[in-house]
This record gives C-alpha cells, structure tokens and sequence, in this order.
C-alpha cells in the first residue's frame, strides 16, 4: 500500500508528465503549421510518450492500493520567438522532469518503499535517455542558428530521433 505522501507525490507527476504531453503537442502543431513535417511528426510522437508515461503513473498508483487523480488540462506557454529559444524550453522542461523524477526516488528511499523505487527506475532511465535528446536537438538548432537551409535539413534529420519502442 502506497502512502499518503508517495502517493500525493506521484500524482503530481501524472500532472507533471500530461502537461509535458502538452507541451509537445503545442509544438507539434505549431511546427506542422510552419511547414516543418519532420519537427512536427517527432513533437506528435513525443507527446505520446508522455501520455505513456502518464498512463503508467496512474496504473501503478491504482495498483497499489492507492487512487490517481487525473489532471486537468493546461495549455502550454511557450515562447516560439526563435528555434533557439523554443528548443532551450523543451531542454529545460525535461531537465525538470528529471528533478522531479529524482525527489519521487528520494521519497521511495526514505521511506523504503523499495517497489515504488522499482518501478521508477524506468523513469530515471527514460529521463537520461529523453535529456540526451533534446541536449542534442538544442546543440544542432545553436549550430543552425535560423539559417534556412539548415532548419530545412534538420527538419528531415530529426525524424532519427522518432522512438519506436
Ligand atoms: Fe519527458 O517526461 Fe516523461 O518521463
């Protein structure tokens, strides 16, 4: 059975992971109506990946015991005034998700709830692999700059970066 206090902790986190959905999703169709298909179809493809990651949260609150509690929807605001800038949100929004990801293990630990320490180890490693993406994405956009050519080239390079597991 699951605390109170952990339990309160991972629903904060089905918020937190539903607003990075949305978060991609804003990007997804800003870049869609932009004309930057590969952008676009990579943001759709991210924002599913946190709805997963979502999902997962509230089937394992309910699971042990305890109840998720489903968010409500809030739009993103994201500043679009250049790649750059765009990028670096995205970069720093995941590196808060990682915080955050972090003081849910620590909770885990402290009170050794060691299935819940489990069960974010997922996480943890998710959040490595979804930092090192958008470190790579902003460095090749700072490199670009707004040149055209280049965001047109990038825009057909980052469709590798499309998880498909
Ligand atoms: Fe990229 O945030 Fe989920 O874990």
């Amino acid at each position: 059975m699951l605390s109170i206090d952990l339990q309160a902790a991972l629903n904060k986190q089905i918020k937190i992971e539903g607003d990075s959905s949305q978060i991609y999703l804003e990007m997804a169709s800003w870049a869609e109506i932009q004309g930057f298909e590969g952008i676009s179809a990579f943001m759709y493809a991210q924002s599913d990946e946190e709805r997963q990651h979502m999902l997962r949260l509230v089937k394992y609150i309910n699971q042990r015991g305890g109840k998720a509690e489903i968010p409500a929807i809030t739009q993103p605001e994201l500043d679009h005034s250049s790649f750059k800038t765009l990028f670096k949100q995205l970069f720093e929004h995941e590196v808060f998700v990682s915080q955050s990801i972090n003081d849910l293990v620590h909770i885990a630990l402290t009170e050794r709830d060691y299935a819940t320490h489990n069960f974010l180890q997922w996480y943890v490693a998710e959040q490595i692999e979804e930092e090192a993406t958008a470190r790579t994405i902003l460095d090749k956009i700072n490199l670009i700059g707004d040149d055209k050519g280049g965001l047109y080239l990038f825009d057909n390079d980052i469709k590798n970066f499309i998880q498909t597991d």
